[in-house]
């Protein structure tokens, strides 16, 4: 059977009539799943407008919708304040559209924006069954994706974001910038309008969470979530409908006449600051006074849907705009024609479609917008048979759609002359050069359109591998049972454990990495079971390791197996004590020397080991520095017995006579094991990976994202669960 499909989006696709009716209508998205042509049962989570204070009988709405397979998350008044027009469309909103200095900021917004976003958990966790699959939409929800997690259902989450994504430089002025990333990395979709967003998500994880990622996917939490550019297309099937309805060239003749032979240049968009309506305008006046000739051939026509009335910032654009449109009516106007109309107010789907077709140009012009429909429904909607020749659009290239639509007359919103001299060049355009933009942009995004689009997401979102495959922390528990088994028909066990990364997650200054409070005593107790031997096998220097995990009973090898120290015996040992080390000198001083030009970055000297750090550098710096300084040192080290390796944020040049692995090598011959466990995170723990012993069976866990020769995967957290679990096995 087909999984459900859960649609969750701020707005739910309804309305409600005075009398407390509700209907469904089919809003942006609900069209958009129209179009896909899903088998999926499809319901719909989301708000019913309004403030429940004002429903009479909210219960009585709540099962008339049910009835239609929508679920209504209803908010109060003081929750609309806070969650929607506060933290949503007051902080988020011009924060996402670069717009830092209209942002506002509140620790009451944020708390309802949370409370907000678990109710909308709540609501799900009360309907959600085992293996639906849920679509959360947009920036109102940030939260929702890792509020969903907390459940032992199996849940695949989809997480869409239909503005920009703006640049980790502007993302990181939000105050609750990290728990907004963090809540999103929930979902194991997380889909963008464009490879920019995408790309500007990647470099917000790396510099706010440190997290790395690569350009699909990351892996957060144990789990690997995909990323994913996916331009929404329009409503292509809804505006076809319009135009094959049977009364639709009657609605094109009457536009037509209202035009009286002028030329349309049309505009339609949210009266929203983004969009951009009065820069627009003021590019409008300048294109009039440079080509007077325009003035009498000419109309604009802005259809502007009023947006979030009653918000102060919102009546003072709408005031503002009204003003310009007066000013360049009462300056280039004559008697019988205004060259700028401006239509505030909403017009049916159909006239919205003439108008398309009617317009030789559409001036699409936002400061910023995530995609940018219009754009897409103009270009859809041109027929030469009724505007006569073919159309031209101008596009802001501060849309999303402006990666697409490259036939475009691209222009920046801001200059004023540029947008003024598109006006002119776009009317002067020849027929065939407007013919050969149109089609090519035509051919694309009626295959592209919002039908295909949610189709393919849904597809995405059904192929992610059912919980228990993907969290590989849940594979943890029974590979400690099997272990366990083993030993409890007599097998010794060996447990080789690295560090950093794989006991203790990475934090920024290493002194910090310091075993919590429960590490030690759950190493004690598996380190005192008989037959079991435990090792910590780590790049630390010996100091470090003694201190934090000294007197357990274990065995700590430091400095990536140059040293161990028997715990038993009391004293460290060399594993060889003749490593040759005279090349330390000149690769200590070409490190000082990296060190010394990046900021940030430091050199450790260990005994069989130099080693770079560059954990507190600016991250793509250190990284590319990283990059060359591999390149020096490979050439350098050609005849050194070293081995240069690029591990977490270092670069280490160590002895070839050391590894990891020689040291587990020694380890399993000397404790005479039948069962070994190796676990790690960096390339260092791969020598490990790698060993084949004799007559030991060997199971191997890499601990985090990338290429690796063990053949488990898990995070930190996995490995804590193997460990715990295991000792409770090995305590029954
Ligand atoms: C957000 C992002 C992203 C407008 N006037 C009328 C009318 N409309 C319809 C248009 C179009 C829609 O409204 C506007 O969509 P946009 O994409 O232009 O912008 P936002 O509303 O800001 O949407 C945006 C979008 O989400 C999707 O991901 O593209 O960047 O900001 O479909 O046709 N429809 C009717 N009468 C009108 O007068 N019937």
């Amino acid at each position: 059977m087909k999984k459900r499909l859960l649609m969750v989006s701020n707005r739910l696709p309804v309305k409600i009539a005075a009398d407390g009716t509700a209907t469904r209508t089919a809003g942006g998205l609900a069209s958009a799943l129209e179009g896909a042509e899903l088998e999926n049962e499809q319901i719909w989570v989301g708000w019913p407008g309004g403030a429940e204070e004002e429903f009479d009988d909210p219960e009585a709405i709540c099962k008339q919708l049910n009835e239609q397979n929508t679920w209504p998350v209803f908010l109060s008044q003081a929750e609309l304040d806070g969650f929607y027009e506060g933290y949503a469309n007051s902080t988020l909103w011009p924060i996402l559209h670069y717009m830092v200095e209209r942002a506002k900021f509140s620790q009451e917004w944020w708390d309802s924006y949370k409370a907000v976003n678990q109710k909308f958990a709540d609501v799900i966790l009360s309907i959600a069954q085992d293996g639906d699959m849920i679509w959360i939409h947009d920036y109102h929800l940030f939260l929702l994706p890792e509020l969903l997690r907390g459940t032992n259902m199996n849940l695949r989450v989809g997480f869409f974001l239909h503005t920009p994504f703006c640049s980790s430089e502007v993302f990181r002025v939000l105050p609750h910038r990290a728990e907004l990333l963090r809540g999103v990395l929930g979902a194991d979709i997380i889909g963008f309008h464009t490879s920019s967003y995408l790309r500007h998500f990647r470099s917000t994880l790396l510099r706010v969470l440190g997290k790395e990622s690569e350009m699909d996917s990351i892996w957060y939490g144990g789990r690997e979530v995909r990323l994913l550019a996916a331009p929404i297309g329009h409503n292509h099937l809804g505006f076809q409908k319009c135009m094959e309805r049977e009364d639709f060239g009657e609605i094109v003749a009457e536009h037509r006449e209202e035009l009286n032979g002028k030329r349309l240049v049309l505009s339609v968009e949210r009266l929203d600051y983004t969009k951009g309506v009065p820069q627009k305008l003021t590019a409008i006046h300048r294109f009039l006074k440079d080509n007077p000739e325009w003035c009498d051939e000419v109309i604009f026509v802005l259809i502007s849907v009023p947006s979030r009335q009653g918000v102060e910032e919102y009546d003072q654009l709408t005031e503002e705009v009204q003003r310009a449109v007066g000013a360049i009516n009462g300056e280039f106007g004559s008697v019988g024609h205004s060259p700028v109309q401006f239509l505030h107010r909403g017009f049916p789907p159909a006239d919205l479609a003439a108008l398309y077709a009617l317009s030789e140009l559409c001036l699409v012009t936002p400061l910023r917008d995530g995609m940018n429909l219009v754009a897409k429904e103009f270009l859809d909607c041109q027929r030469e048979e009724i505007a006569g020749r073919p159309g031209v659009l101008i596009l802001s290239e501060l849309a999303g759609a402006a990666e697409e639509l490259s036939n475009a007359i691209q222009v920046n919103p801001h200059n004023t002359e540029e947008v003024a001299d598109a006006i002119a060049r776009a009317l002067e355009m020849p027929d065939e050069e407007r013919k050969f933009r149109i089609e090519a942009m035509q051919r694309r995004l009626r295959l592209r359109h919002s039908g295909p689009w949610a189709q393919s997401f849904v597809e995405d979102l059904e192929k992610v591998p059912a919980r228990e495959q993907r969290v590989a922390v849940f594979e943890m528990v029974p590979l400690a049972k099997e272990i366990a088994e083993r030993w409890r028909k007599g097998a010794t066990v060996g447990l080789f454990l690295d560090y950093d990364g794989t006991l203790r997650e990475f934090v920024d200054k290493p002194e910090d990495a310091i075993p919590d409070s429960e590490l030690p005593p759950l190493l004690k107790s598996l380190g005192d079971t008989e037959r079991l031997n435990v090792g910590i096998v780590s790049g630390r220097p010996p100091s470090f390791l003694e201190k934090h995990l000294g007197g357990l009973g274990l065995t700590l090898v430091g400095e990536h197996g140059y040293r161990w120290l028997n715990e038993g015996k009391g004293e460290w040992e060399l594993f060889n004590p003749h490593v040759d080390t005279e090349w330390r000198e000149q690769i200590r001083e070409h490190l000082e020397q990296a060190a010394l030009l990046t900021p940030g970055t430091h050199v450790e000297e260990k005994q069989s080991a130099v080693v770079w750090h560059y954990r507190k550098a600016e991250p793509e710096f250190g990284l590319w520095r990283a990059r060359g300084l591999l390149d020096e040192l490979t050439s350098m080290a050609a005849n050194l017995p070293v081995t240069v390796h690029h591990g977490k944020k270092i670069v280490e040049v160590s002895s070839l006579q050391v590894s990891k692995g020689a040291a587990v090598d020694h380890l399993m011959k000397y404790w005479h094991t039948d069962v070994a466990f190796a676990a790690g995170d960096d390339q260092t723990d791969e020598t490990m990976f790698s060993l084949v012993p004799d007559g030991a069976d060997f199971y191997t866990v890499k601990v985090g994202a990338g290429t690796t020769r063990a053949k488990y995967r898990t995070d930190t957290s996995g490995v804590r669960v193997f460990l715990e679990s295991l000792q409770h096995e090995l305590s029954l």
